[in-house]
């Protein structure tokens, strides 16, 4: 045989053996549409390594735009986090794969009183797998907002003359957020949409509206250190986040009580990797995985068995874990149904203002 004809050989020959080993197969890939540095990174990388696929991972900062993104993305997701009251617009869109909880060797790890908890949004446990929960509050730097200014610990310090003309606050993109803290304000639910409670809420806002600069749910986190911003509606675990490593940042619970929600997985009907999507969330579900993952989120998760090994730091910190007490005062962001529309209308009137 010719020398250049024994290297054609060669290749052919080696080619076939990668393909038939399946080396040259491309990787499977799990797309993931989540909230922003709401993840331990670490974790995806385990995670690709012990399967040998591929990770492909987005972020959304609001319910609103995720849903706008599902239902218009032609590029199909796997693994969605949706807050509860979207578990039940995406299922009533017929968009959730109904779960198989025999794949789900680690479910069992699910505190049962917060899975019950659930079936306010996914009656019988069906579609969602509890994630995280929080709390939204306050989050300001104290370089610039003088002590007396919070010193009151409630929603209206945003409404505070103190910020007047000065541009300095932010509140969420988010219109059950916004709406929900001039309720609680107002001494109503974050769920109630009677005549009198949105009035309330409205008059309130308008007032608060002179104040905020934007609606925002990602740069304020950046802006709150350099001082763009100094008050920001937040989060309770990214404002830890925040606060790990900034000790000019400082967190209100405020008084009057919050908004509460839970972020759940779920699978999409047209998934494309079910089997894997699977594999993901049992992984997320095992108690040291989901240990670690909440350790680095700062958000407490409805995994017992995580909850039960978790650092004394975390458990203790108040903003994370709340006394029993501040809890009856906050209200879980519910599903509305159309009446959400009228939330809508105000949100988008202030925000043209
Ligand atoms: C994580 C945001 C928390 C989700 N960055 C609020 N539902």
């Amino acid at each position: 045989m010719k020398r250049s004809l024994m290297i054609v050989f060669v290749i052919v020959a080696l080619g076939t053996v990668l393909l038939i080993s399946g080396c040259g197969k491309k990787k499977p890939t799990l797309y993931i549409f989540n909230w922003s540095d709401y993840i331990d990174p670490d974790l995806l990388k385990e995670f690709e390594l012990d399967n040998n696929c591929r990770i492909r991972y987005s972020t959304f900062d609001s319910n609103e735009n995720m849903l706008t993104k599902v239902k218009s993305s032609t590029q199909s997701f796997d693994i969605l986090f949706p807050s509860g009251d979207h578990v039940t617009i995406l299922n009533e869109l017929g968009l959730l794969e109904e779960l198989d909880k025999s794949k789900l060797t680690n479910y069992t790890n699910l505190d049962a009183n917060l899975l019950k908890m659930a079936t306010s949004f996914d009656p019988d446990n069906r579609y969602a797998i509890p994630y995280a929960w929080g709390l939204t509050g306050l989050l300001y730097n104290k370089q610039y907002v003088p002590e007396e200014i919070v010193a009151s610990g409630g929603w209206n310090i945003l409404g505070d003359s103190f910020f007047n003309g000065i541009n300095k606050i932010t509140m969420l993109d988010d219109a059950r957020e916004v709406v929900g803290a001039a309720l609680i304000y107002s001494g109503y639910s974050v769920n109630d949409t009677s005549p009198e409670a949105l009035a309330a809420a409205h008059n309130v806002l308008k007032v608060w509206d002179r104040n905020i600069t934007q609606f925002d749910s990602d740069s304020y986190k950046n802006e709150v250190q350099d001082g763009t911003t100094w008050l920001a509606q937040a989060y309770n675990g990214d404002a830890v986040q925040l606060m790990q490593t900034n000790p000019d940042l400082q967190f209100i619970l405020p008084k009057e009580g919050a908004s509460m929600w839970m972020d759940n997985m779920v699978i999409l009907k047209s998934a494309q990797e079910k089997e894997l999507a699977y594999k993901f969330i049992d992984f997320l579900l095992d108690a040291e995985v989901s240990m670690r993952n909440s350790e680095y989120i700062m958000y407490p998760t409805p995994n017992k068995a995580a909850m039960e090994m978790m650092g004394e730091a975390f458990i203790q910190n108040k903003i994370i874990n709340p006394d029993e007490e501040y809890l009856d005062k906050c209200y879980m962001i519910e599903y509305l149904g159309d009446a959400v529309r009228s939330i809508d209308q105000i949100y988008e009137s202030i925000k043209m203002n």
